[in-house]
């Protein structure tokens, strides 16, 4: 029932949806590989369940028991679902994370996600196994809501998804990105935009209705800049947070964020209008000839009426989200209990390619999933120091005020994502604001919104500053991090431990059996109790925990310097010399670095490779070399 249902739904307005009281609704997702082609210029292997791609939407009320049973049939990657923006209360072993709440779902394998849902609005799921859902595993998933403080303002309801679209498959591309011969970590370009999944989508509409369109940007790495041709639109809702009806003619998505928007149509049907999705080309270090960054739908009016060719703009201007204030008025949380700053920067390691960092720390997967590491190191669960320094892991007690500032040190855009929570958007530096300064605040210089506005995904703009806060009322180990899968993959992530000892009392009970069955059938099996290390005797010994790549050698310490003996030398050269010629030491651990990495992807993703690879590894060639 529930599947054919939400098949059935894929196209439906809200006026179908029933609001039946809490009910079960069940999906079984078989994930398997088939070929698409959804920008017409390249036929590619993709991710799809049940022989379905785009994805089938999960849809359900508030209050209603979600249950997704999940099929691993890959053959060779190791999977798993993550249910962006919901909160999980209770449920943090059912967020998806891949070695942070879960083991990863090797082939062949089953694994059952079951929750309640507290929260209304828009999200989306994804696979939370590194750099796997831009390789198409990634769909919709709409909390409808018989609360709805808006459902007077419109009459239909829409999902459209906004993506980027890469033509090879994330493996091969996470590979080249991070390389030595990519030393400063230049991000793989898309090669088009999609709009639901396709391009130049024709949406019918009738004249003076109002539709609630939902939009959620499921990209890899692009923002898109959205707009109507001949429309203004109401936003009410970002990221599942109902905020008072503001108007815009345009917004900015970055990859993970949603909006749902009110868009009232014309009374007449004379004219069909572009619906222009424009990915934003500032993220993108180089633009490959050629590339089209737009994606145009339509809004048709009269099918029979020719669909236009969207005009160029040529400045974009879009709304500002910062400046919404949420409909349930919640006010500002004041006098943070604990201040957790991080200062973003790419940097090359030891291994010559580049990492993200939080405060210099670049994140290495535990060997054991955090949640399982905080089930089961007793009182030591509340030391950071048994998660490994290369989660980043901090303790969060009940009930605390906690706030994160972001600085930003890199010129890039990036969309920081907190699990588990919504956050107040406290505070946004604009381009090269610097650093947050607190002083600002406290001598008013720089006064704070009453009533900030919420969400779970939110921007940093280049070399400034964001600052957010929550409460810690939600037990759990939850990730915050970028939201650009290229920088998951280069480490942007750090771990909130959020009142382990009250997960200790409540969630072995709730754990199924088919968790840990993932962690063993993975090959080699994959442990699930012990510090990040698996030590079950001692939780304050590391010393078998992954690390990161050490540092550059002397004489390679800058990035300005790896970067510069590249450019030279790849050009008088070719680059194969240059690993050899350029980087002397270097080069020699060329071909234990490539292995690694293989092996750090088949780890993750699948079978048949040493599990747990310690990054240590590299590290000690270096010496050796040195
Ligand atoms: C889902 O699979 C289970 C067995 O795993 C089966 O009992 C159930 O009928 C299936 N439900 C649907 C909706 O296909
Ligand atoms: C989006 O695509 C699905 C098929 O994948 C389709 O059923 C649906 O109608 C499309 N949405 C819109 C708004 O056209
Ligand atoms: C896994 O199998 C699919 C389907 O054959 C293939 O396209 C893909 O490249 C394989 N991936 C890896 C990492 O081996
Ligand atoms: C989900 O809701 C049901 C019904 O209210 C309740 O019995 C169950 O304990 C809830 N599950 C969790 C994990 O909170
Ligand atoms: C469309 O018609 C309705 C009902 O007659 C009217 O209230 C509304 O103002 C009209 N809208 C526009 C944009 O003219
Ligand atoms: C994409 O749209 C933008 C905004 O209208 C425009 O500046 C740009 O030229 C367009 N690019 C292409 C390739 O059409
Ligand atoms: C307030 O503090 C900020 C940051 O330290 C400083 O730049 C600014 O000059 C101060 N303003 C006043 C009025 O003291
Ligand atoms: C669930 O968690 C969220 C996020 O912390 C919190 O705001 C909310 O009150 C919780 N809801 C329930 C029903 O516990
Ligand atoms: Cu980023």
């Amino acid at each position: 029932m529930a599947l054919s249902l939400s098949n059935f739904l894929y196209i439906s307005t809200i006026l179908l949806f029933s609001f039946a009281s809490a009910s079960t609704r069940v999906y079984n997702f078989t994930a398997g590989w088939l070929t698409t082609n959804p920008d017409g210029q390249f036929e590619r292997t993709t991710i799809g369940i049940n022989g379905q791609w785009p994805l089938p939407r999960i849809e359900a009320n508030v209050g209603d028991r979600v249950i997704v049973h999940l099929k691993n049939d890959l053959g060779n990657q190791s999977t798993s679902i993550h249910f962006h923006g919901l909160y999980m209360n209770g449920t943090s072993h059912m967020d998806g994370v891949a070695s942070g709440t879960q083991c990863p779902v090797p082939p062949g394998a089953t694994f059952t996600y079951d929750f309640n849902i507290t929260q209304p609005g828009t999200y989306w799921y994804h696979s939370h196994v590194d750099g796997q859902y831009p390789d198409g595993f990634r769909g919709p998933l709409i909390i409808h809501d018989p609360k709805n403080p808006y459902a007077d303002l419109f009459d239909e309801e829409l999902v459209l998804t906004l993506s980027d679209w890469y033509h090879e498959q994330m493996p091969k591309l996470i590979g080249e990105f991070l390389s030595v011969s990519n030393p400063t970590g230049a991000e793989p370009v898309p090669q088009s935009a999609l709009m639901n999944d396709t391009q130049n989508l024709q949406i019918p509409v009738q004249p003076g209705k109002t539709y609630f369109i939902r939009i959620v940007n499921m990209a890899a790495f692009a923002a898109q800049y959205f707009w109507i041709e001949g429309h203004t639109f109401r936003i009410i809702e970002v990221d599942g947070i109902y905020h008072e009806p503001t108007e815009a003619s345009q917004i900015y998505v970055t990859a993970a964020q949603r909006y749902g928007i009110l868009l009232t149509t014309k009374n007449e049907t004379t004219e069909n209008f572009a619906i222009v999705g424009s990915m934003d080309q500032d993220l993108f270090d180089q633009i490959p000839d050629g590339l089209n960054p737009n994606v145009t739908s339509f809004l048709v009016y009269d099918a029979e009426k020719p669909m236009p060719t969207p005009a160029l703009i040529d400045e974009f201007d879009p709304f500002d989200d910062l400046t919404l204030v949420p409909t349930d008025g919640e006010e500002l949380l004041e006098d943070p209990d604990l201040v957790v700053q991080l200062d973003v920067l790419m940097d090359n390691l030891g291994d010559g390619a580049n990492y993200a960092f939080f405060s210099g720390i670049t994140y290495v997967r535990p060997k054991v999933p955090s949640l399982y590491t905080a089930l089961s190191t007793g009182d030591l669960a509340t030391d950071p120091i048994v998660y490994g320094v290369n989660t980043n892991a901090y303790i969060l007690g009940d009930s605390q005020t906690v706030e994160i500032v972001v600085n930003n040190h890199d010129p890039g855009k990036h969309p920081f994502h907190l699990h588990g929570h919504a956050f107040q958007a406290v505070l946004r530096g604009d381009d090269d604001s610097g650093d947050y300064d607190a002083n600002a605040v406290l001598n008013g210089s720089v006064v704070l919104p009453r009533k900030p506005m919420r969400r779970d995904t939110l921007l940093v703009r280049p070399n400034g500053h964001i600052v957010l806060r929550f409460k810690s009322d939600n037990p759990g180990v939850w990730l915050f991090h970028c939201h650009i899968e290229w920088h998951v993959d280069s480490g942007l992530i750090m771990t909130f431990v959020e009142q382990p000892l009250v997960l200790q009392q409540t969630l072995p009970s709730r754990i199924p059996e088919d968790h840990y069955a993932a962690c063993a059938a993975m090959n080699p099996p994959m442990p699930s109790t012990g510090n990040a290390g698996a030590n079950t005797e001692n939780f304050y010994d590391l010393s078998e925990a992954n690390v990161s790549p050490a540092p550059l050698p002397d004489g390679f310490q800058t990035k300005g310097i790896v970067a510069m003996t590249f450019s030279i030398l790849a050009g008088l050269l070719g680059i194969g010399t240059v690993i050899w010629y350029g980087l002397g030491e270097m080069g020699v651990i060329e071909a234990d670095r490539e292995k690694r990495k293989l092996d750090k992807v088949a780890n993750e993703r699948g079978v048949g490779s040493r599990a747990n690879t310690s990054e240590g590894h590299a590290v000690d060639q270096i010496t050796r070399a040195g």
